[in-house]
């Protein structure tokens, strides 16, 4: 265990995961490590979950984004969660939220470490629970397969629980880079301007006194399979990769494209994945989620360099990193999310951003949280982040879901989570709608015709043109008594089709 606790007064301190929660009271700000299913507390929160089913209280859950089931999942089913922040995507928590059990504040992932720290979220972190690999001998915390807000939970927090994982390499070492900004007025420019740039050290500080317990795990990251790349999500690549080969041709983008960022999901995944197959190689990465595709654009050697704040393979791409670790260590880094989101950031490296949509409708709004304007399906995550700050910002969407029965472009978005600003094409499996300098009835016509799926065109171009009508041919022209009229119709009769 010296290996991995370096600090011999800190030795001490291990205590049983039993101990760890008498720690936590109810109503305490619990922030913890993780982002997807990497890098979370697992042991902790298991033997915590078993506390509040004896003791029947609640507590408010922070983290980096969604966690695995050892903590969102285990915590919803006990009921012990008041207030959940700022990404989640376990059924047992969305269900709790969209019943009416749990409030959830979604926050655009860059924005919650300063909030946390200058106290906008309800109070600040009281203890911060946080994996590692190591403990070095000052105190400092070593990650493991994420960051996500650690570091600055760790910063602000009275007390620290380390979750020492002997499950995750101690290998991982060296991988991070953590700088935590100073708060305005006077806050520093971020001094990086190439992706493997970095600019901080490679471990969380921590002062040993901050410490109050050490637990032991060998719970590995609950990491999940990929999802089978489907027809839709083979065709949006192809339409990705012929658009940006389009766009070299044109001189609007260097032949090796400006760093990547990619969201999570199936469509996200095929999309990397496409680019090992192209033509396209020297390329970087500048995103939140490291996933197989890039483990696969790099042993094809078209990846550069990799920049994000968390690994979230599949079992057998995490088997693949584990085995091979040192081949990858020099070609990613971690980051904490407020610096792998960073608006300045994404803007300097002008990042290509690509993230996927729930909807979006004829105007170029997105929808990309919220099913039938109000059940939340995930989160914005980091998708604002880099959509409103990209050099060129995508968004792609199946055409339909539900077998048809629902159109994903719609007259207008149930909820809006990125607006007509902030996007530069649209990709389904229809089409590319290329958006760029165009006026919104423009975008309309344009968004139609090439995303659009066939079923639904004549439809939309009908409501398109009865709006034109009506307004008097207005700027962004709108039926209000029929703008969401189609959501309804679903709910109702369980088509967006009209009969
Ligand atoms: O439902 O699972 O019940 O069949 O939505 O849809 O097609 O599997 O797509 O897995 O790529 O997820 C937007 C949710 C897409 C995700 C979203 C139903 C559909 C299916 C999932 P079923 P697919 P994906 C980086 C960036 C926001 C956060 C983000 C997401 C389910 O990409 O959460 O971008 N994004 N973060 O049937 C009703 C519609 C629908 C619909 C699809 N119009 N109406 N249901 N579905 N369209 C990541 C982080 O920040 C961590």
């Amino acid at each position: 265990i010296s290996t991995r606790i370096r600090n011999k007064k800190l030795q001490a301190k291990v205590i049983s995961a039993e101990e760890a929660v008498s720690f936590i009271q109810p109503g305490m700000n619990i922030g913890t490590s993780g982002f997807t299913p990497s890098g979370y507390p697992k042991v902790i929160p298991l033997a915590l979950a078993q506390k509040i089913q004896q003791e029947k209280f609640k507590v408010n859950l922070w983290t980096g984004a969604s966690v695995g089931k050892e903590l969102d999942g285990v915590l919803a089913e006990v009921d012990g969660i008041a207030k959940r922040l700022p990404y989640q995507t376990n059924n047992a928590i969305r269900q709790a939220i969209n019943n009416g059990q749990i409030q959830y504040t979604d926050l655009h992932l860059s924005h919650v470490a300063q909030m946390s720290r200058c106290g906008f979220l309800g109070g600040k972190v009281d203890i911060a629970i946080v994996e590692a690999c190591a403990i070095t001998e000052e105190g400092h915390i070593v990650p493991t397969t994420s960051v996500g807000n650690a570091a600055s939970f760790v910063q602000s927090a009275d007390k620290v629980i380390i979750e020492l994982n002997v499950v995750q390499p101690l290998e991982l070492e060296g991988m991070h880079d953590i700088f935590t900004p100073n708060e305005p007025p006077h806050r520093q420019p971020l001094l990086l301007t190439n992706v493997a740039d970095r600019i901080g050290v490679p471990y969380i500080p921590c002062q040993v006194d901050k410490i109050a317990g050490i637990v032991i795990s060998s719970i590995p990251d609950d990491v999940r399979p990929l999802a089978a790349v489907d027809d839709d999500a083979k065709a949006m690549t192809g339409h990705l990769i012929d658009f940006l080969q389009g766009e070299v041709k044109a001189g609007r983008l260097p032949a090796n494209l400006l760093p990547l960022q990619s969201g999570v999901g199936s469509v996200a995944n095929a999309v990397i994945t496409g680019l090992v197959h192209s033509d396209f190689s020297g390329l970087t990465v500048y995103t939140e989620v490291i996933q197989d595709g890039m483990l696969d654009l790099i042993d094809a050697g078209k990846l550069l360099f990799a920049s994000g704040t968390a690994l979230t393979p599949s079992p057998a791409g995490l088997k693949r990193f584990y085995e091979t670790i040192a081949r990858y260590k020099s070609k990613i880094v971690l980051r904490p999310q407020e610096i792998s989101n960073s608006p300045e950031i994404a803007r300097r490296l002008g990042v290509i951003a690509m993230n996927t949509a729930i909807e979006f409708d004829i105007y170029g709004h997105v929808n990309s949280t919220h099913v039938m304007g109000s059940k939340i399906m995930n989160g914005i995550g980091g998708s604002g982040d880099f959509a409103r700050n990209g050099y060129l910002t995508f968004f792609f969407s199946s055409s339909v879901a539900k077998g048809g029965a629902i159109s994903c472009v719609v007259p207008m978005c149930a909820h809006i989570d990125h607006t007509e600003h902030d996007v530069d094409v649209f990709i389904t499996e229809q089409g590319v709608a290329d958006i760029r300098g165009l006026s919104p009835k423009e975008r309309a016509r344009k968004i139609i015709n090439n995303c659009a799926h066939p079923d639904y065109r004549v439809q939309l171009l009908d409501y398109l043109k009865r709006a034109e009508e009506a307004t008097g041919f207005a700027h962004t022209p709108h039926l209000l008594s029929e703008a969401l009229s189609w959501h309804e119709r679903f709910v109702r009769t369980g088509t967006m089709q009209v009969s």
